[in-house]
């Protein structure tokens, strides 16, 4: 479980060391070079949306310091690179007209990648839609499907010769729960209604781009979730039913109907009336073959039934768990019996973790230039460690994407969560590479085996 020294840190061949952004949390610039405002932007700058009204309208400024961030990715021996497209940059009214401009600032960023040997995995949405679709309804119009594979196929003609790994939705869960259930995030939507249209729309999509995918792209092609393993907080009856449901809200909802073509029976138990019957057809769009799943890994949740809410069970705070600056528990073993439970469910499917990782509170810049993160460290280590067991166990573990290369903007909680390897100085945009940026470089380039390696601290 934990790493020790007298592990062998062996990773498969191939396996690709990583990290990962994505367009909104990195990019600034929104609406430059011709491009439209997303769901995002307005949100964003609605009173009230956002921790201290805080926008993406800066961020890191990556859309004009992209070059830069390329050769700090290759100083670390980064080997692939997780961006997402931030589709009104491409497309300004979310479909019809094509802005070039917003096509060559990722053609450039692509071209770069492997200019440094960094291979390109690239995401078409990572939750910000044009707000022009979200004016026709966004996720609830049915017709979303036929938006992202017109999106989806303009990327593909541009880049596929070049980018080999893609990911069509990053987190539905996230989109859907964060978006039209709580209003968390954007588009701000809570409605008990609205969230198993939008989740059955943004499954179509998937699959509708898998399928304009398979007509135009050469390469590899898959869904990204975010899962996390639900525990019961007693032996009782109902904790064990809740437990059941958290996971079908949680783990099954996207990854049953993508790859076994149905739903959990307890999502319509979780919903009631507000879970429609969904016609049969549109399951032969969802269940598309998939090259490969992309997991997004943080925590676990010990789940308690709380009769109140049966929507979302309590998760119940371990007296002595260790939680992160965004209040989730350190849970390495988590990712070892979650991906365990992929196998069994869903077969020998190639699995890359596509994000991981932690914010902690970071101290300053020192004076030597060093930001000392030991808990991340600690964080990265064991979850690597973890992988390895699943790996050993027989999962199809591919590849690992830290979360994130950069601080940046997380969302609702604008710039006050810190999940970088690399500190950004917002103030002056300077980058400095945290120590375990500078220990990610290190097993990076031992391929895994420095993870038996005692803490640089
Ligand atoms: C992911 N949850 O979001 C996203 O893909 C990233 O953009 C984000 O910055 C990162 O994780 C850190 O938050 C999640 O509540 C948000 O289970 C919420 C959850 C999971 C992932």
């Amino acid at each position: 479980m934990s790493p020790s020294a007298d592990k062998d840190f062996s990773f498969p061949k191939g396996f690709l060391w990583g990290a990962a952004t994505a367009a909104h949390q990195i990019e600034g610039s929104p609406l430059a070079d011709g491009a439209g405002p997303s769901i995002w932007t307005r949100f964003a700058h609605t009173p009230g949306m956002t921790l201290n009204g805080d926008t993406g309208d800066v961020a890191c400024d990556h859309y004009r310091r992209w070059k830069d961030d390329v050769r700090l990715m290759r100083e670390l021996g980064l080997q692939a690179y997780r961006f997402s497209v931030s589709w009104s940059r491409i497309l300004p009214e979310g479909t019809g007209r094509v802005n070039q401009a917003g096509l060559d600032f990722y053609s450039r960023l692509v071209d770069e990648l492997l200019a440094n040997d960094i291979e390109p995995l690239l995401t078409l949405y990572h939750w910000d839609l044009p707000a022009a679709l979200d004016d026709r309804g966004g996720w609830l119009n049915r017709d979303c499907a036929d938006w992202f594979a017109e999106y989806g196929r303009v990327l593909y003609r541009a880049l596929d010769g070049r980018v080999k790994k893609w990911v069509t939705l990053n987190e539905p869960w996230v989109v859907t729960d964060g978006g039209y259930l709580h209003g968390a995030l954007a588009p701000g939507h809570r409605s008990r209604f609205e969230a198993p249209i939008a989740s059955h729309n943004l499954m179509r999509a998937h699959g509708a781009a898998v399928q304009a995918y398979r007509a135009e792209g050469a390469h590899e092609i898959g869904l990204v979730v975010n899962i996390e393993p639900k525990y019961p907080a007693s032996d009782s009856e109902a904790d064990a039913a809740a437990t059941r449901r958290a996971h079908a809200y949680m783990n099954e909802q996207y990854l049953h109907p993508a790859l076994l073509g149905r739903y959990p029976p307890e999502l319509k138990e979780i919903f009631g009336d507000a879970w429609p019957d969904f016609p049969e057809e549109d399951f032969r769009l969802i269940v598309q073959p998939l090259d490969f799943v992309g997991i997004n890994y943080y925590t676990r949740s010990v789940t308690a039934a709380d009769a109140s809410y049966p929507l979302k069970a309590g998760a119940v705070r371990q007296p002595l768990g260790t939680y992160t600056e965004t209040g989730w528990e350190v849970f390495p073993q988590g990712l070892t019996d979650l991906l365990l439970w992929f196998k069994r469910t869903y077969g020998d499917l190639p699995v890359y973790i596509t994000e991981n990782g932690a914010a902690f509170f970071d101290p300053a810049v020192a004076e030597d230039g060093r930001v000392r993160d030991p808990l991340r460290i600690d964080y990265l280590r064991k979850h690597l460690s973890a992988i390895h067991d699943a790996i050993a166990a027989g999962v199809d573990i591919r590849g690992y994407m830290a979360w994130s290369l950069l601080d940046n903007l997380e969302w609702s909680l604008g710039y006050s969560k810190r999940f970088g390897i690399i500190h950004v100085n917002y103030g002056t945009q300077e980058r400095t590479p945290k120590d375990s940026a500078r220990w990610y470089s290190g097993i990076i380039e031992s391929h895994g085996r420095g993870l038996s390696d005692p803490l640089p601290y």
